[in-house]
This record gives C-alpha cells, structure tokens and sequence, in this order.
C-alpha cells in the first residue's frame, strides 16, 4: 500500500508544490488550508495525472476544534499517516515591535506555532502506536537569525526550531524521524503578498534577484523523507545562490 503523506497548507507555494512532488512519487495524501476550492481542484488534478488517492480536508489551522474534528473524521484507509509536512504558516505584517498589530501577531503565533503544535498533537500518537513515523517541520532562514521588523514571525520560526529539536529527543526512540527545512527568500508562493496583505507593490520583492522556487524547498523535503529508516535528516538551511542571509541579498538583477 501506498504510504501517506500529509500536508498542511497545501492551496499555495511550497506545500502545493510538496503535494504535486508526493503525487508523482505515488504516495497517498492528505492535503489541508482553508481555501476547499483551491483543494478540490488540486485533488482532482493529482487524481487524475497521478492515479494517487487524495484526501481534501478544509479547516483553519488555527482551531483546535476544527483540527480534530477534521482528522478524527479520518476513515480507517486514512489513520495510518506516515508523514507529516507541518508546513502551513504565514508573515503578517512587517513593522518595529512598537508599531506591530496584535492581529498580525497572533495570526502568526496561532498558525505558525499553535496551529503546528494542534496538528502534530492529533497524528503523532498514531505514529507512536505503530513506532514508525516522520515529521517534517517548514520553519525558515527567520527560525535561525532574526533581521529588523521580522520580529514575531522570526519568534514563531524559532519555537518551531526548537520544537523540531525537541520532538526530536521525545520521538527518537520511538522510530519517528523529526526533520526540518529552513529557506530562505521562495517565489512561486503567495508569502509576500500574504504578508503585506495583498499589496501588490510592496509585495514586490523578487524582481532584482533570483529567490528559490517553491519546488526546490519541496524537492529538499521530498529528499529528506526518501532516504533510508536509519538516516535522519535534522535540518537544512537552504537560501537562493543570491542570498547570503536575512538581510544580506545581492539585489543587483536576476541572475538564474
Ligand atoms: P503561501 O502563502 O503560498 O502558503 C501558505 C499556506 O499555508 C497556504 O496553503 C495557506 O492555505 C496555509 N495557511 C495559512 N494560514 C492558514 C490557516 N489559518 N489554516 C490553514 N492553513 C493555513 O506561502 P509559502 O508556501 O511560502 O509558505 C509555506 C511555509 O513556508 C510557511 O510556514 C512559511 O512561513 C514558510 N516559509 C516561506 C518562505 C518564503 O519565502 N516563501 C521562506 C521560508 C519559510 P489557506 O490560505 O488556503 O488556508
Ligand atoms: C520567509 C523568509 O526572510 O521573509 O521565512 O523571513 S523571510
């Protein structure tokens, strides 16, 4: 049978392009964010190029309730996920911590970090019973080093750092990988434009250089679940060629 992934935010960017990677690779999914739509169609479109099976669960991540309710309505052909892809999440806003909006930060926390903590909750216990498992954590150059007015987005990047290397020492003897992908700047994703609330202009940030693709983060996930039982993968830090970290990018043109 095929293995399941599940993946979390995957109507746009990285986890759409993650899910389009698992399709082809065969394996079965489970695809979340709150635009049902957007998963319809996706769910038809790898169904019908990939022969896979897929499962659209819409909910708002950052609803403990509806987090339950939506996998614990999982049929039995369903439980039995064997990868997890925490990778919905969001930048709102992008201002010093004495202008910040409230409602920006607790988007961010509720999604980036409550919403990932709810989901994790829900499958890892599965995971444990049959000691066997892998979670993969989206967190982000901004997990590793913080730059000016990135303030809670970068605190909600490091508690997903940390939880990654927690779950780690709480799930290793349990035969459950825990594993994480850091980027830096990726195009192919609505991130800016969600961050500036759909802003157009200021939105406009990859026009004077070459960013990754939302399919180089999912080939580095995809590349971390694929190697053996006995490898685990902790973290990769992956940044385009022109960025040499959160605030050092060369600007000068697109160069790839
Ligand atoms: P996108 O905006 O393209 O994708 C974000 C995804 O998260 C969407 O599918 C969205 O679905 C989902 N999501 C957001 N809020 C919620 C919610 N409340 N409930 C359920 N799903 C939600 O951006 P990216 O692909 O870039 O972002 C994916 C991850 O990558 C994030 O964790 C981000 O922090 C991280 N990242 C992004 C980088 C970049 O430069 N793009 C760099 C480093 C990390 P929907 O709106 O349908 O609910
Ligand atoms: C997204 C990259 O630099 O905007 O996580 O924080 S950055």
């Amino acid at each position: 049978m095929a293995q399941i992934v599940c993946i979390t935010g995957a109507t746009s960017g990285i986890g759409k392009a993650t899910a389009i990677l698992f399709a082809k690779h065969g394996y079965q999914l489970i695809l979340t964010g709150r635009r049902q739509e957007r998963l319809k169609t996706l769910k038809e479109e790898l169904e019908q190029q990939f022969q896979v099976k897929v499962l659209d669960l819409a909910f708002d991540i950052r609803s403990n309730a509806e987090v339950e309710k939506a996998f614990g309505s999982l049929k039995d052909d369903w439980k039995t996920v064997d990868i997890l892809v925490n990778n919905a999440g969001l930048a709102s806003g992008l201002a010093p911590i004495h202008e910040g909006k409230l409602d920006d930060w607790e988007a961010m926390i509720d999604t980036n970090l409550k919403g990932l903590l709810y989901v994790t909750r829900c499958l890892s216990p599965g995971m444990v019973a049959r000691q066997s498992g892998h979670i993969i954590n989206v967190c982000s150059t901004a997990g590793h080093e913080v730059y000016p007015n990135g303030n809670v987005y970068s605190a909600t990047k490091y508690a997903v750092n940390a939880l990654s290397r927690s779950m780690r020492l709480d799930l290793y003897t349990q035969g459950i990988r825990v594993s994480q992908v850091s980027p830096g700047h990726v195009e192919e994703t609505e991130f800016a434009l969600v961050r500036f609330h759909g802003d157009t202009d200021k939105a406009n940030i990859y026009s004077n250089f070459t960013p990754l693709k939302a399919s180089d983060v999912a080939e580095t996930i995809y590349f971390m679940a694929s190697r053996p039982p006995h490898v685990n993968i902790q973290d990769i830090l992956i940044m385009p060629s022109q960025q040499a970290g959160s605030t050092f990018i060369d600007r000068s043109g697109r160069k790839f």
